[in-house]
Formats: C-alpha cells, structure tokens, sequence
C-alpha cells in the first residue's frame, strides 16, 4: 500500500475505501496542525457500522479527521464515520469481538485496523435504496436512528433523517424535535426553510424537505404524530391523518384527528395556515407578529393554540406570555413541555 507522509486517501470502487496516516497530519482547512508519532492504517466497511459500542460521538466535517480522532486516543479501536449527517463515533471494541453488533446500516462507513474489514462492505449492488423511514422497516431495519432514504423528488443523494422504528409500530420520519434547549429554534425564514440543528438532538427538518415528502402521494397520503412529554414525566399524543405541507408559504393541512389520542387536538385550530417565523408574518393578526411575540415560528392563526417551536425553558415555568413550548389543550398555554416531537409516516407503503 502507498504511504505518504501527509494523510492519505485513497477512494477505490466499490466502496472499498483505505486511508493511511502518518507522522505529521495536515487539516484540509489549513488553519489546524497536529502531529503525532506512530503509524494508522483503516479499513473501511461500506454501509456497515458497529453498533451500541460508542463512548464517544462527535460531529466532525470528515472521515479523515474523524480517523485522527481515533489514532489519537489509545482507548479507541474502531470507529463509524456517517456521512449523511457527518457523525463520528469512536469504539472501545471491534467488530471482531462483537459480531453481533456489527450491522447494516446505509450511509454508515465503518473502519478499523483489520485488512479483512473491507471485505465486509455492502455496496449499492446488495443495497436497495428505500423511500421511506417504513420501507427500511418492512425490509428489517429495526432500530431507530440516522439513515439516508431516497423519496421521489430529492437528488441522488437522498435525505438524511432520524427513523423512529419503536413508537406506534415504527417506520416514522421525525421532522421536529425539542429535548433540552441546545439548539436555538427563534429562527427566520430561510432557517426554516432548510432546516437547523443536529438529527440526533434538536432540529427541525425543514419546510422544503417536508414540501417535498408529503407532495410524492405515490405512496399514498400521510399521517402525522406529535409526541409531547411533561417535567414528572409524563407523556402524550396525538394523531393525524392526511398531513401535508403546501409549497409556497408552507401551509399546514391536516386530516382526520385520532380520537384515542391522549394529548387533545391543539393544531386543527392552525390547519390551513401559512407558516410564520420572525421575519415572515403570515399570522391572522394583522401588523402584530405572532412569531415575534411568541418566539416561535408555526402555523399562526390569531397566535396559538399551539406553538411547539417555541422558546425552550428549563423548567415548566409558567410562561405568562405564551412563550414557551406549548400544546394548549393538553397542559395549558402556560406550560413550557420538556419535550416534543413531530413525525410523519407513509400511511400506505
Ligand atoms: C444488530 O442487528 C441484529 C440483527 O438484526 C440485532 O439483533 C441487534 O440488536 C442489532 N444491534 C444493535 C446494537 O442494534
Ligand atoms: C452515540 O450516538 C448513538 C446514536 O447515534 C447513541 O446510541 C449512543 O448512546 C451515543 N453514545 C454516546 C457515548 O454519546
Ligand atoms: C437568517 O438567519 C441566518 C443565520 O443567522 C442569516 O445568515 C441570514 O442572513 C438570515 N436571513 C435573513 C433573510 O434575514
Ligand atoms: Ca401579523
């Protein structure tokens, strides 16, 4: 194999993917310098991971530098490089000592200093490309996570999302999700518009994206879930069918509400609305911004009967001014939640 005294990468067909590091490395962005002494060579496994046996998650801009991060740390003896949402995830084991754990997952390179280890990849030819958070669940995938799908009217690259395969049956497309307030969700338009925030904590997924999901009827309409959570731990929820987002001004349409939901109906009263953020104001109310005001951005009416992209509070906090991360009909205008999520699903796949 090549060696060279700056990292090196070498991109074979299918997938087989080796990378050499050693002595001195630079970082492709030219500010950063580290060196170390010492010799690493990765394997690669295409659209494989090890997993359950990270100690450590980082989101880094590449395989490469993730590989550093690896062959720095003694401790660390393989690692999962994803390239869809770019999150590095070093192991205190290989693939070797736990097999079981050593699973198919898209979009996921797995690497590790065994030769044999890229023998292991499984390449586009023994993959199929599926549409949908369900379709990868009907074809087995059961644990919930990051995966790339390819619904009708993305590029050749897909989407990255997060699957939910656990709740009511699986097979979720989570587009919205707020847990601990680390990712600012008081945004504009364009923020939005495209999406924010990391896939494996808080973000939103993006209008456009949500655009483009719910106008493929190919596979029939959509339904939607809201999952909500209290500070005593509580949780509850609610059900839609025929959810669907309008390009343009992003109008939320809604269908049926499920009657056994557990959380009441705290968005029929926005059904039909444009989205508003700060800088857009597409509410009911006049020259009053309900976004500005709320600091949120949704589907306003004469503001809100709802507003899960609200401000994060720490606590319940008795939100006087209806700020906070909210579902009215459940705990009150007043009661900033711990935790919300918004996720779609095919109903017919
Ligand atoms: C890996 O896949 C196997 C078989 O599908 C499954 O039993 C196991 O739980 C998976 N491992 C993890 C950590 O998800
Ligand atoms: C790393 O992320 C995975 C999911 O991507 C999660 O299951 C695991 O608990 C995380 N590990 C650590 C140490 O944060
Ligand atoms: C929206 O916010 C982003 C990030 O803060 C900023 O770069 C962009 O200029 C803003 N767009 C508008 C139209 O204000
Ligand atoms: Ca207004």
């Amino acid at each position: 194999m090549e060696k060279m005294a700056k990292q090196h990468f070498v991109l074979e067909s299918f997938y087989i993917v080796s990378l050499v590091i050693q002595g001195t490395i630079l970082i492709v962005s030219g500010l950063e310098t580290s060196s170390y002494t010492g010799e690493h060579t990765f394997y690669a496994a295409a659209n494989r991971a090890l997993q359950g046996l990270a100690y450590a998650n980082k989101t880094l801009r590449s395989r490469v530098i993730c590989a550093r991060e690896c062959s720095m740390d003694e401790r660390c003896k393989s690692f999962n490089f994803n390239d869809c949402n770019t999150m590095c995830e070093l192991s205190l084991a290989t693939r070797r000592e736990h097999p079981e754990d050593f699973n198919a997952t898209l979009g996921s390179v797995y690497f590790d200093a065994d030769e044999d280890t890229s023998r292991c990849s499984l390449t586009d030819s023994s993959l199929k490309r599926y549409r949908s958070c369900k379709m990868l669940l009907d074809a087995g995938y059961r644990s919930s996570g990051i995966y790339t799908i390819y619904p009708e009217g993305f590029s050749d690259g897909g989407l990255c999302v997060y699957c939910d395969m656990e709740t009511d049956g699986g097979g979720w497309i989570v587009f919205q999700r707020r847990q601990d307030g680390s990712v600012d969700f008081y945004r504009n338009w364009t923020e939005y518009q495209s999406g924010f925030g990391d896939l494996s904590g808080e973000f939103w997924l993006g209008n456009d994206n949500l655009v483009t999901l719910t106008s493929d009827d190919s596979s029939g309409t959509w339904e939607l879930r809201v999952v909500l959570e209290d500070w005593e731990g509580n949780t509850a929820w609610a059900k839609y069918s025929d959810f669907q987002i309008s390009p343009g001004e992003y109008n939320l349409n809604i269908g049926q509400y499920d009657v056994s939901s557990t959380a009441g109906d705290s968005l029929a009263y926005h059904s039909g609305r444009p989205f508003s953020t700060k800088d857009i104001d597409n509410d009911a109310w006049g020259s009053y911004s309900c976004a500005q005001s709320r600091h949120g951005a949704w589907w306003f009416r004469n503001c809100a009967i709802s507003d899960l992209n609200g401000e994060y509070y720490p606590d319940e906090h008795t939100a006087a001014d209806e700020k906070g991360v909210y579902w009215r009909y459940w705990k009150g205008h007043f009661y900033s939640l711990k935790t919300s999520q918004m996720k779609l699903r095919a109903m017919r796949q």
